[in-house]
């Protein structure tokens, strides 16, 4: 017989450390975790005052992005530490059985939009409001090539979600990854044009577990300083 790669624990669950900051890629796995009601324990991580660089931090996330997640009961009851958000939901949801179905289609369907989120709204969204609201010289440029692909991909959702509620089949975790960067999108990309969007993220949007997962560490949020800045921008390698 094959070995379930997590043994279901008659222990109760031990909290899931998150290391957090109230970003996008963030909401990925607040959301998640808030979905499944797993516990967890907040550990935020303020990118704009470099704790992203802590030595300790580096040795779960060697790339100094969060999120990044250490569950104590991992495979073989042994911690285990996770970084990447798209690795993170996979994991998540392997773990739990939620919001990833086991079926080949469906999980194949959910992993293409999940792949499609982090390989593209993501970096891409992520340029648009770096050139927008964070580049301080105007770059027209980079800002309607960025725009540009935003709406292209806004479109593609757009198409995806006529006739669906969900991006593939079911709530997945591929609705969870894109939700955040829609809502942060529409700082300049309004969804008049996208109506089967629009009313996806508010489908999403109601959910309670997306409301806690998306006002989670919202009190520490600031306006960037030029020191947070300096930390963000023009990193290389260190
Ligand atoms: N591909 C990564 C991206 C994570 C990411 O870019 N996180 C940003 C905040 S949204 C971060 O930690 N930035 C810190 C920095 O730029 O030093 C993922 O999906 O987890």
């Amino acid at each position: 017989m094959k070995k379930a790669p997590h043994k279901p624990s008659k222990k109760p669950a031990r909290p899931i450390a998150l290391y957090y900051w109230p970003t996008p890629n963030g909401y990925k796995i607040s959301i998640f975790l808030e979905e499944a009601g797993l516990p967890y324990v907040l550990k935020p991580v303020d990118i704009g005052k470099g704790d992203q660089f802590a030595p300790e931090f580096l040795k779960i996330s060697p790339n100094n992005r969060m999120p990044a997640i250490v569950d104590p009961d991992g495979p073989g009851g042994k911690p285990i530490s996770v970084f990447e958000s798209g690795a993170i939901l996979q994991y998540l949801g392997r773990k739990t059985g939620k919001f990833y179905p086991q079926a080949e289609r469906a999980r194949v369907a959910v992993e293409e939009w999940l792949f499609w989120q982090v390989g593209g709204l993501g970096p891409m969204a992520g340029q648009a409001n770096h050139f927008l609201n964070y580049a301080q010289e105007d770059l027209p440029y980079p800002k309607k090539r960025y725009t540009d692909e935003v709406h292209r991909l806004f479109g593609v959702m757009n198409r995806r979600l006529a006739g669906r509620k969900y991006l593939a089949g079911a709530y997945s975790i591929a609705d969870m990854a894109c939700w955040g960067w829609v809502v942060s999108a529409t700082r300049y990309q309004s969804l008049d044009e996208f109506p089967h969007l629009a009313a996806w993220k508010t489908r999403i949007g109601a959910r309670p577990a997306v409301k806690r997962g998306y006002a989670l560490g919202q009190e520490l949020r600031k306006p960037i300083t030029a020191d947070e800045r300096k930390m963000l921008f023009g990193q290389r390698a260190r």
